[in-house]
């Protein structure tokens, strides 16, 4: 619980710092593989409701630039 939160907390604050956006990427990436899966991105209930949204390539997962449009 204590981790979901301070994600929710780095996600707000990503719109307006880069460096603290791909810190919380880099949380999401669980695998650190550098793209978010679907079932990585059920760690956050709001970036899993707008995953099909934010895949604007339609690949499956969310790249770094994919997941920089998500609004939490
Ligand atoms: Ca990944």
């Amino acid at each position: 619980m204590k981790k979901i939160s301070l994600l929710a907390l780095c996600l707000v604050v990503s719109g307006t710092a880069n460096a603290l956006g791909n810190e919380a990427f880099n949380q999401v990436d669980e695998d650190q593989n550098g793209t978010i899966s679907v079932s990585e991105a059920q760690i956050n209930e709001a970036l899993s409701l707008q995953f099909a949204e934010l895949d604007v390539n339609q690949d499956g997962v969310l790249s770094a630039e994919e997941f920089a449009n998500f609004q939490s």
